[in-house]
């Protein structure tokens, strides 16, 4: 079969399958991408998400992964939602959690798309092919850019023409020759809103994210303690962040998304910031069961969770993290000493002592030690 008749019945496939968008570029189509991403981690951009220096070579260059590829397939899933996926943020006792993350976890509902497609073709094209959907050593939007299906916006995410920043991507890589398309170019011109809109400041230039500052990484990568100048950016973003995403006007033209094994999970939606400090591991795992949120783990999750009730402003989420102030985690501990101490001093002072007395981990015995003192009423 012809390259072109094959690609032809790659994207029917894929159209089938429920991908948006599906475009080719060649293997060796992102020759910048070593060295952007080599500076990146020179800075340290990465914070503690050793994985991205591991086999680095095998990243920037999908032949350093697989010496045979010649042609790589990317494509775009459509996950836009309805409404403004910001509203949730101004309901400040309620969790907002990414659009991304409030349904089954694209991995594994791409990855058996993806497998679907590259079945086809290895069938009629008698190719060898590897799938690819965010773990393995790819840089897909790079590799998304060369094949056209949109550009790495300021914000450093693929945006699109027709899906704006909603689109999840996927790559198939092949030893088959498919014909390449033509890479998408620059459509942000002046437009400053992504950077502009960024809670905590992550993007030193536009097109460079410093991932230490970005909400996403602090709520779902990042494993230890969120340093105390980034939480009220947070907010009530208990896990992922749209903002960025959600202000590019390229999203007018974006349909809400159709496939119905991504639908978004109603009952994730503005779940109460005091429901989610009681869960426990167990119930944790029943409510997030399937969905990417159960990556984080209970205690990482109830971490972000506190941090929300620190900023709702709400003394009633005090009791909240006043029972949690002797869970069995420190990231816990502290974040609930920190909550406690914001929304109720007065509650702190009652149980600052006998806390401090039964703690030995530091960073927790930290948190306390920022009680300010008892103002005296009477000078
Ligand atoms: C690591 C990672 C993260 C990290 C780091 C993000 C980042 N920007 O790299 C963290 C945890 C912060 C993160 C967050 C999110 N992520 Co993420 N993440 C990844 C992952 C696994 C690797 C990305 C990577 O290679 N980063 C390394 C750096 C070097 O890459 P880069 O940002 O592209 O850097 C480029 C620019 O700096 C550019 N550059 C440098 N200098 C200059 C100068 C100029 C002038 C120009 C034009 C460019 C330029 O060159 C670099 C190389 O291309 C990919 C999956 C994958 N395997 O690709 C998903 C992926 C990028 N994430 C995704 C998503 C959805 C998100 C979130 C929206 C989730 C959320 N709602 O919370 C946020 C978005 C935050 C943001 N603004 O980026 C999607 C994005 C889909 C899309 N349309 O692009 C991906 C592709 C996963 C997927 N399969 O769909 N993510
Ligand atoms: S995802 Fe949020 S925190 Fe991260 S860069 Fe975008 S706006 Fe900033
Ligand atoms: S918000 Fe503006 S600058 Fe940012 S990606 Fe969209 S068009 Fe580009």
């Amino acid at each position: 079969m012809s390259g072109e008749r094959l690609k032809r019945a790659v994207v029917e496939r894929a159209l089938a399958e429920g991908f948006a968008v599906i475009r080719v570029a060649g293997s060796d189509a992102i020759p910048q991408a070593a060295d952007q991403l080599e500076a990146w981690l020179a800075e340290g951009h990465h914070g503690d998400m050793d994985w991205l220096e591991e086999r680095r070579d095998q990243r920037a260059d999908p032949r350093k992964l697989w010496s045979e590829v010649r042609s790589v397939v990317m494509l775009g899933m459509n996950y836009a939602g309805e409404g403004d996926p910001l509203a949730m943020l101004a309901e400040r006792e309620k969790a907002a959690i990414s659009l991304y993350a409030r349904r089954r976890d694209y991995h594994d509902v791409i990855k058996g798309k993806l497998k679907s497609v590259a079945g086809l073709l290895a069938a009629r094209g008698g190719a060898d092919v590897k799938v690819f959907v965010d773990t393995a050593p790819v840089m897909e939007k790079p590799l998304a850019q060369a094949a056209g299906l949109g550009w790495q916006g300021k914000h450093t995410v693929l945006v699109s023409r027709e899906h704006g920043s909603w689109l999840l991507l996927g790559a198939i890589y092949t030893t088959a020759t498919l014909p390449a398309d033509v890479p998408e170019s620059d459509h942000c011109g002046s437009c400053t809103r992504c950077l502009d809109i960024c809670p905590t400041n992550a993007f030193p230039q536009p097109y460079q994210l410093d991932a230490r500052r970005c909400i996403a990484y602090l709520t779902i990568e990042h494993r230890s303690h969120i340093d105390v100048e980034l939480r009220p950016g947070i907010g009530n973003r208990v896990f992922g962040c749209d903002d960025c995403l959600a202000v590019c006007p390229w999203n007018k033209f974006a349909e809400a998304a159709q496939e119905t094994r991504l639908a978004l999970k109603g009952e994730l939606e503005a779940l109460p910031l005091a429901d989610l400090a009681r869960l426990d591991d167990a119930a944790f795992r029943a409510l997030f069961a399937g969905t990417p949120v159960k990556r984080t783990g209970r205690d990482r999750f109830i971490r972000n969770v506190l941090i929300a009730i620190g900023n709702s402003g709400r003394p009633d989420l005090a009791a909240s993290a006043a029972g949690l102030v002797s869970d069995a985690s420190p990231l816990i501990r502290a974040m609930a000493a920190w909550a406690l101490i914001r929304l109720d001093p007065c509650a702190a002072r009652h149980v600052v002592h006998s806390a401090l007395a039964a703690e030995t981990d530091p960073a927790v015995r930290r948190e306390w030690l920022t009680l300010p003192p008892e103002t005296d009423r009477a000078a």
